[in-house]
Order: structure tokens, then C-alpha cells, then sequence
């Protein structure tokens, strides 16, 4: 009976340091991680978070950290939060990155999270939604009063079905 809950599949990929694991505690601060994953369980839905982490976009390390995540989530719906601290050279590298992750990521869903916004020199979210054509979310994960607007952020990612 409780089998008809629906899975989804978010991973959070970003270089070592830019804020994927305050933003999995920011939305909930308890949670801990199974091996690799983080699961959230609703009355109807399961999300599975994967913390992915890497030095570089380059086709052959995508293909070597994504593995896992590409192979458990097959039937699920499947979202790639992009997490950067929001400097120019890190956006810069997502936005040369988007075609390797495009084509290695197929049928997902794609957004940014424009982390550490507290921070002096970061990009904005019309800089970085017109440099990169993605869905941009301004946030510092390690304020706890922004948990609402990452929460909505992510609902609006999943209402939204087009961008496939
Ligand atoms: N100033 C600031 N620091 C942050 C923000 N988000 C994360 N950090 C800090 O950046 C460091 C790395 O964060 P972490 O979540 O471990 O990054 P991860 O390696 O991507 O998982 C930690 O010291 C965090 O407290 C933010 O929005 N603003
Ligand atoms: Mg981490």
C-alpha cells in the first residue's frame, strides 16, 4: 500500500568547500548521511539527496562521480542542484561545464544555487541566470532563516516540469 510513494533524485554538485553540505543541513539540520546519500521521507514522497563533490567538470571525472547517482535514480525523477560560491571563476567553469554535464546527466533537471552571497565580489542571480540560462537561487547556507526560500526554490524546480 505504501509502495506508490514517488522517488525523487536530487544531487548536489559543486568543487570541494562551496556549501553542499550546509545546504543539506540547512534544510534539515538532523539529517545524516547513509554511505554517499541523505533521504528525506514524506507521506508521498521519498528524496534522496547525493552529495557529489568535485575538483572538475571534465567529461571523464563527471562520468567517474556521477555513477552512482546516475545508475540509483534511473527511475526516478532527477534534479542536479549545481552548488557554487558565486565567484566569477566558478560560475565561469559551470557555465563552459553546462554541455558535459547536459550530456551526462540525460532527462534532468538542471538549476544553481548561488551560494555565500554573504560574502564580498559575488555574482548575482540575473548575472548568473544570463551566463549560464539556468534557474538561479541567491542563498548563505549557514543562515537559518533562509532554510524557507531554499525549500521553495526546490518545490518550484519540481512543479515546474518543462527543461527537460
Ligand atoms: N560565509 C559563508 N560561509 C558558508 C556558506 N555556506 C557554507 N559556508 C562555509 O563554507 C565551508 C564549507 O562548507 P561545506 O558545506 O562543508 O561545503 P562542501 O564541501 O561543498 O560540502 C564551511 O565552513 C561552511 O560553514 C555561506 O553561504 N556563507
Ligand atoms: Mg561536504
Amino acid at each position: 500500500m505504501t509502495n506508490q510513494r514517488k522517488h525523487i533524485a536530487i544531487a548536489l554538485i559543486g568543487q570541494p568547500g562551496v556549501g553542499k553540505t550546509s545546504i543539506v543541513h540547512l534544510i534539515d539540520e538532523t539529517l545524516e548521511s547513509r554511505g554517499t546519500t541523505f533521504v528525506i521521507e514524506t507521506h508521498d514522497i521519498i528524496y534522496t539527496i547525493w552529495e557529489l563533490q568535485t575538483s572538475s567538470y571534465e567529461p571523464e571525472r563527471l562520468a567517474v562521480f556521477s555513477a552512482s547517482f546516475l545508475d540509483e535514480s534511473k527511475a526516478f525523477s532527477r534534479y542536479v542542484l549545481i552548488v557554487s560560491d558565486s565567484s566569477a571563476e566558478d560560475i565561469n567553469q559551470i557555465s563552459y561545464s553546462m554541455r558535459f554535464l547536459r550530456k551526462q546527466f540525460p532527462k534532468t533537471r538542471f538549476a544553481i544555487i548561488a551560494n555565500k552571497q554573504d560574502l564580498q565580489e559575488r555574482l548575482n542571480r540575473t548575472r548568473i541566470e544570463r551566463m549560464t540560462n539556468l534557474p538561479t537561487l541567491e542563498l548563505s547556507a549557514t543562515e537559518t532563516e533562509q532554510r524557507d526560500r531554499l525549500v521553495n526554490f526546490i518545490s518550484y524546480l519540481m512543479a515546474e516540469r518543462t527543461g527537460f
